[in-house]
């Protein structure tokens, strides 16, 4: 297959998948593309760096779709493409025009370097289903965030893929109570943590904690 004809067969997936009817339970409710696999590291998470969209959304118990004809076994799930504004324009918009029909609800898109324009197109194409998009570097910020009046896109700071994959879940969780009791308990064991390590910091005092924790 040339490299034409694989792009024009996952577009032709993608739209052969919009025009099928599943029950939601069955489609990913969450899209997560890139502009390259190059973005991998921010968008997943690695194991050695910070963590990404993928360890929030698994996290939260979303497991992620690998074949449409394997319906996954968890309720909330997601989907992770690599799509390209500049190198793959086509795909770009099936993937966005596509996403209402596939069931998505909500899109993350990270993309990287000065035009990181994947986030920006995907959520112009995708209007009205919300696009948070992840600046992969810190110049890519103005990039992904500098849209024009009446196309809005919702954005995280450089790098924070984990913070995009928490705002896709809390624009789910208005529909769906038991994501809702996720995210709260989520952010109680952020508080215990902070509030463990604050009384081991005191407890023992600020070079004993410092050498323990190094
Ligand atoms: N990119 C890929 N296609 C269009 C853009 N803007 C971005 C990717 C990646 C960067 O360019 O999101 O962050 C470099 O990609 P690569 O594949 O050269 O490593």
């Amino acid at each position: 297959m040339s490299r034409l004809e694989r792009v024009n067969a996952l577009i032709e997936e993608l739209e052969a998948e919009a025009a099928r009817e599943r029950p939601p339970e069955d489609s990913p409710d969450v899209g997560i593309i890139m502009g390259s696999d190059s973005d991998l590291d921010v968008m997943m998470g690695s194991k050695t760096g910070r963590e990404g969209a993928y360890d929030a959304l698994t996290g939260l118990g979303f497991e992620e779709v690998t074949d449409y004809d394997e319906p996954p076994s968890a309720r909330f799930s997601f989907e992770t493409y690599v799509v390209s504004a500049h190198r793959t324009p086509g795909l770009m918009y099936a993937y966005a025009r596509t996403a209402r029909a596939r069931g998505l609800r909500v899109i993350i898109a990270g993309a990287g370097g000065k035009s990181a324009d994947l986030p920006n197109m995907t959520a112009s194409i995708a209007f009205p289903v919300p696009v948070i998009g992840v600046p992969v570097q810190e110049k890519s910020v103005d990039s992904v965030i500098g849209m024009p009046q009446g196309a809005p896109i919702v954005a995280v700071d450089a790098g924070k893929s984990f913070n995009a994959a928490l705002a896709a879940v809390q624009v789910l969780a208005l529909e769906h109570e038991e994501l809702w009791d996720r995210l709260v308990a989520y952010h109680e064991s952020l508080a215990d943590d902070v509030a463990e390590v604050s009384s081991r910091l005191h407890a023992l005092g600020t070079p004993a904690f410092k050498k323990q924790r190094d």
